[in-house]
């Protein structure tokens, strides 16, 4: 693997998932393997999960990270082509990627979006600059528009948990939220389930939160939230803001968030969320302190997820 950034990147859904929950049992069985090698991990954005979970995976692995906040610490970078730098930003990613790339083995970055101009989003200008000037792989820690080691996580999740011969049914749902937030988690988690054929994934949201279609592809999309969750084995809850009405929030039924009633229907399903959650927003206490989460052990998989796509960048397969 030369990179991650999307399921595209996977040499298939089965196989990486494999990988990661192989580590699950054995998180040492490879600890020379990034020895003499280091991971360099720069945000541009705030991180619990994803920065702790992938320097455990890192080191699992026997590789050194070095960490850097370069919103807060470094200088202000200007990320286009050809402009007269006599604002605000300081040094261009041109270099700033490419000095990064001579101290890393393996470049890894978040770069939200701004969720003002769709296009330059949904270009991953950001990414890509990265990418282009690095000349070291790059792993996505979440880009403007997915966040592929969270998806893979999830795929485990579900995977490690299903154990009868039909395939469950594993449905995404929209919740309410009080800020704009990111399509990423949504359209990545929408982009594995696609590319997966072990499950049967359907999507549900209000009127005007349709996905990039690139992203949401043929998953049946059902605007009534409980005809959606009928018999769900999965209920994977998200807020994100409008695709069509691009960064903008044009719901505020509070009666999407997901309680025990939400879930009646369900076949006793497990719920599922990438956090962090804004409880009683999105998802209420009773069920986050109920038996149904598995939020916990979810984040917790986040740890042999990135050591899979450590370990598959390592060996270069
Ligand atoms: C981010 C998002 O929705 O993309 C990060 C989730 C992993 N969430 C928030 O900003 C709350
Ligand atoms: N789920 C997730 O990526 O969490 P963080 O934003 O805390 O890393």
């Amino acid at each position: 693997m030369k990179q991650f950034i999307s399921v595209d990147d996977v040499p298939g859904v089965p196989q990486i998932a494999a990988t990661a929950l192989d580590y699950k049992k054995n998180p040492f069985k490879d600890k020379g393997l990034g020895e003499n090698k280091t991971l360099g991990m720069i945000f541009l954005n705030p991180s619990l999960r994803t920065r702790l979970s992938t320097q455990v995976a890192a080191r699992n692995l026997g590789m050194e990270v070095v960490v850097f906040n370069i919103d807060k610490e470094g200088w202000a970078l200007e990320m286009n082509d050809g402009v007269v730098m006599n604002g605000n930003t300081t040094e261009h990613v041109k270099e700033a990627a490419a000095v990064m790339g001579q101290y890393f083995d393996i470049l890894s970055i978040r770069t939200f979006p701004g969720l003002k101009n769709k296009e330059e989003d949904y270009t991953e200008k950001y990414m890509n600059q990265f990418i282009k000037y690095a000349g070291k792989p790059v792993v996505s820690l979440e880009s403007a528009t997915l966040h592929p080691l969270q998806s893979l996580t999830d795929v485990i999740t579900i995977r490690e948990r299903w154990t009868q011969p039909r395939k469950p049914k594993v449905v995404m749902t929209w919740a309410p939220h009080v800020k704009a937030l990111p399509q990423a988690v949504p359209n990545s988690f929408a982009q594995w389930m696609n590319a997966w054929d072990e499950v049967d994934f359907v999507i549900t949201h209000p009127e005007g939160y349709e996905l990039d279609p690139k992203f949401a592809g043929k998953a049946p999309v059902i605007h009534n939230q409980h005809e959606a969750l009928e018999g769900a084995d999965f209920v994977y809850v998200k807020n994100w803001s409008s695709y069509k009405d691009y960064g903008k929030i044009t719901c505020t039924d509070e009666s999407w968030m997901v309680t025990n009633e939400t879930l009646k229907n369900t076949n006793d399903a497990k719920v599922m969320h990438c956090l962090p959650v804004r409880r009683n927003v999105v998802i209420a206490d009773e069920v986050l302190d109920g038996p149904s989460s598995i939020v916990i052990p979810e984040a917790g998989n986040r740890v042999w997820a990135a050591q899979a796509v450590l370990s598959e960048i390592l060996k270069n397969r």
